[in-house]
């Protein structure tokens, strides 16, 4: 680990810097001789498909493409360390929670079932079977299917989350909560009322061709380091690419491709970003109008496109020509001239990108938002042509393709009765949970039984005191997992471990090793193959656990579930029977790179009622909860707080405690300030503050965070997530989307009582 301190980095973004930092993680995972071996399997058409994101890969037969948070993903799935039954006979429940999330993480991969002792407070090995029949017990126990409730995180494949929605729903219920609920759900409501599909409309190939890319609320250097790949190859044909950002993200500026020599020996890189707005947070929907209204003064505007493909066009205009400037300008914390200095860019474009990411979405107003953007696009024909579309950058590895698995808690009736035929059982057609609704349940008492298949719900949920409260009242959490976390430790009277196969492993069934599927943020499927030998000869796959918790729950079920586990084709056949654009899926996902799921956008086929693109009109908030909380607190500085992720972390994975681009080492809880709130509140960078946020329901707190002077606007914060989870009101959300709106945290400042001895 770099020694501890804050400093300025002004380098490009990858470089030397992105291969010390790989080469370290995987000297500390133990790997040395292995970890090369693995990476070098990553993305290939018979390897493994990266666990780091949702961004493609070119053909998915290139040459390696080098990822440091990639091969970061790779080496904390391959490492050496183990959890074993010792572990946990040393170690109490209690005493594991006075550890850290990242001490947690760095203990190694879990190795047997688990199941919590509440005798001892320790967690005790139990027999696959037992656990199965202890599930089967909870659920069979319950007054009604819908105090169950089924969590999914987007790693999981198609084959395990098209038999867990199977699994679920035929049990009874639609509890299907999932992380898109806290991530890109805004994006899919909103493309879907809008251009009739919840999807991205671009591929790969489109950045090639696009002359503008716009990228809203995104940090890719970090987050989605193989777009820094296709951005460089933009920016060096003369291609605009234009950021919104309240942060000067490193990642977006320049970036240095370790497998350029050319680049690695300059010591600057590849400029990316042509223009860079900095935005104040929540910004987006006016900067996004601003845009628009410049655009169309320049003539940007496809009419024939408009008058074929769309309506409401007229509505849109009248309420752009109603906009004054100044609120634009207020709302937005950009000037009139930066608002048409990108209008003109826009304009002059004929083919333009937007992108967005998780500082678009996770807001009051992002459905709003979204549909503004997705305005801008329409108004110049940007969807549905070469080099130009919407495209919301995923996070998980396969988030987008458990969606279309039916991992979602509003499934559609078509999805149902198809489902119900091909399995022959009546699906439940009530509404299910989403993840606030499910943390709501459990507090009411009326979600009893929690079950995880990955992810760490009890730190990537907003409002972490009550969650926790939430969890705590279940008459039985589980977890099927590849690590140990929090949501391990904060548990129900009966509790689980229950430890899988990681996508990078050999999964061996009856009918020999399995590949598996995934769908990326392009609507690419294709196969991915684990290689290295699994971390315990005990772990099970997510398929296998799947089925045999199911034939353990329905001993009646029909459905053959043991039977379709030997071998994946089964499961695959039954896929290509019940979801549509699968067809044929066997043999199409054996050709190499995979095959094109299709886009109705894409396409200019509108799946909206009207047949129609529709531009969705919606006014600049003025009635969001900071202003509201700002008037009511007047004697008080009111920030708004983004929760953002560092370079070292996997969303509530965390790697290390470097945040290298924004220039922090050793540290997490950081907050970071402008020097003129630092002075109006007669503070100091390197003082230890408390956070309170500030709510109708009342406040909250999180407790010591260090003060970094930084690059950001006025009023506004950034500090890391999970640490600033307890800050979010469980009531703070989306309109009609719900993901907890953890990028707009009304919060105040006060020294911290006690300052921890560590160098700032
Ligand atoms: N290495 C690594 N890769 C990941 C993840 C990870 O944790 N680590 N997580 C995965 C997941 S699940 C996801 S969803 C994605 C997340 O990828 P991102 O969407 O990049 O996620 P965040 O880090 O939350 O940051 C979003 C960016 O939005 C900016 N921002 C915040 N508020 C606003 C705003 O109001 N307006 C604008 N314009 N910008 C704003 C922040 O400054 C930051 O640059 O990455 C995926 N990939
Ligand atoms: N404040 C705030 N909160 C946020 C966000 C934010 O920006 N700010 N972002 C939100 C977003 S975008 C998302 S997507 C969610 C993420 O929420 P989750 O998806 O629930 O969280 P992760 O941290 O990605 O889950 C990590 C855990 O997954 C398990 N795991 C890893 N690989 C596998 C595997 O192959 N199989 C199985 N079964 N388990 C595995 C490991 O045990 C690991 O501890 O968090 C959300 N929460
Ligand atoms: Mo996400």
């Amino acid at each position: 680990m770099s020694k501890q301190g804050i400093r300025f980095y002004n380098r490009p973004a990858g470089g030397w810097g992105a291969l010390k930092s790989t080469l370290n993680a995987i000297y500390e995972q133990g790997i040395v001789g292995r970890g090369v071996a693995t990476l070098l399997r990553q993305n290939q058409p018979d390897g493994f498909d990266c666990p780091g994101c949702a961004w493609p890969d070119k053909n998915h037969h290139s040459t390696f493409e080098f990822c440091e948070n990639g091969a970061k993903a790779v080496a904390a799935e391959a490492t050496e360390r183990r959890v074993t039954r010792e572990f946990f006979a040393g170690h109490s429940v209690t005493e594991l929670l006075a550890h850290d999330d990242y001490w947690l993480e760095a203990q190694g991969r879990l190795t047997e079932p688990m199941r919590y002792d509440a005798a001892t407070d320790h967690y005790v090995p139990v027999q696959w079977d037992d656990a199965f029949a202890l599930i089967a017990r909870h659920l069979n126990a319950l007054d009604h299917p819908d105090q169950a409730l089924f969590y999914t995180s987007g790693r999981t494949s198609n084959e395990a989350a098209f038999l867990y929605q199977l699994f679920i729903r035929e049990f009874g219920t639609n509890n299907l909560p999932d992380c898109s609920n806290m991530c890109h759900e805004p994006s899919g409501t909103a493309m879907k009322e809008a251009i009739g599909i919840g999807k991205g409309t671009v591929l790969l190939d489109d950045f090639d061709a696009a002359q503008a890319i716009f990228i809203f609320g995104q940090n890719p250097g970090t987050n989605h380091p193989r777009m820094l790949g296709a951005l460089r190859e933009a920016a060096k044909r003369g291609a605009q690419i234009v950021v919104f950002n309240p942060l000067h993200e490193r990642g977006l500026q320049r970036f240095a491709d370790p497998q350029s020599p050319r680049d690695m020996l300059s010591s600057q890189g590849t400029a990316l970003a042509t223009r860079y707005y900095q935005l104040k947070i929540g910004g987006d929907l006016a900067a996004a109008k601003g845009i628009a209204k410049a655009a169309f003064e320049l003539g940007a505007v496809d009419y024939d496109f408009i008058a074929e493909h769309t309506i409401g066009f007229d509505d849109f205009l009248a309420d752009l020509q109603a906009e004054s400037w100044d609120t634009l300008a207020e709302e937005s914390g950009l000037s009139e001239a930066q608002l048409r200095e990108a209008g003109a860019i826009y304009a002059a474009s004929a083919a333009t990108i937007c992108t967005w990411g998780m500082g678009v979405t996770q807001h009051k107003h992002s459905v709003a938002t979204i549909q503004t953007i997705l305005n801008l696009l329409l108004m110049h024909g940007n969807i549905g042509k070469p080099g130009a579309g919407a495209c919301p950058v995923r996070g998980h590895s396969n988030v987008q393709g458990d969606r279309t698995m039916g991992i979602y808690e509003k499934p559609a009736q078509g999805f149902l009765d198809k489902l119900g035929r091909a399995f022959n059982f009546v699906p439940p057609a009530k509404h299910g949970h989403d993840v606030i609704g499910a943390i709501e349940a459990m507090l009411a008492g009326e979600g009893k039984v929690f079950i995880g298949m990955g992810g760490n719900f009890a730190q990537a949920t907003p409002d972490t005191v009550n969650t926790h409260l939430a969890l705590q009242r279940c008459t039985l959490t589980a977890h099927v997992t590849t690590k140990l976390n929090r949501s391990h430790l904060i548990h129900g009277q009966d509790a689980l471990i229950l430890p899988c196969l990681g996508r990078t492993e050999v999964d061996l069934q009856a009918a020999g090793p399995q590949g598996v599927t995934v769908e990326d943020s392009m609507s690419m499927v294709h196969i991915s193959s684990g290689m290295n030998k699994p971390a315990s000869e005990q772990l099970l796959s997510e398929p296998a656990i799947i089925a045999r918790m199911a034939a353990a729950t329905l001993p009646q079920s029909q459905i053959a579930w043991l039977w379709m586990i030997e071998d994946y084709d089964r499961i695959r056949d039954k896929i290509a029977e019940v979801i549509d654009g699968f067809e044929d899926f066997n043999a199409r996902v054996h050709v190499p790179g995979g095959f094109y799921l299709g886009n109705s956008a894409r396409d200019r086929a509108w799946v909206t009622p009207e047949a129609k693109a529709r531009f969705m009109t919606h006014a600049v908030p003025t009635d969001l909860p900071i202003k509201a909380i700002r008037q009511q607190h007047a004697d008080k500085v009111v920030f708004n707080l983004m929760t953002v992720r560092s370079h070292d972390q996997y969303n509530t994975t965390i790697y290390g405690l470097d945040d290298r681009y924004r220039g922090v080492f050793g540290h997490r809880r950081v907050v970071f300030i402008n020097k003129n709130d630092l002075a109006r509140l007669n503070l100091v960078a390197g003082q230890w503050v408390d956070m309170t946020s500030l709510w109708q329901d009342g406040e909250r707190v999180a407790r010591e965070f260090l003060l970094v002077e930084y690059d950001i606007p006025e009023g506004c914060l950034a500090s890391y997530y999970p640490e600033t989870n307890a800050l979010v009101p469980l009531s703070s959300m989306a309109d009609r989307a719900r993901t907890p709106a953890s990028k707009s945290v009304p919060v105040v400042l006060t020294r911290s009582a006690h300052e921890p001895q560590v160098a700032a």
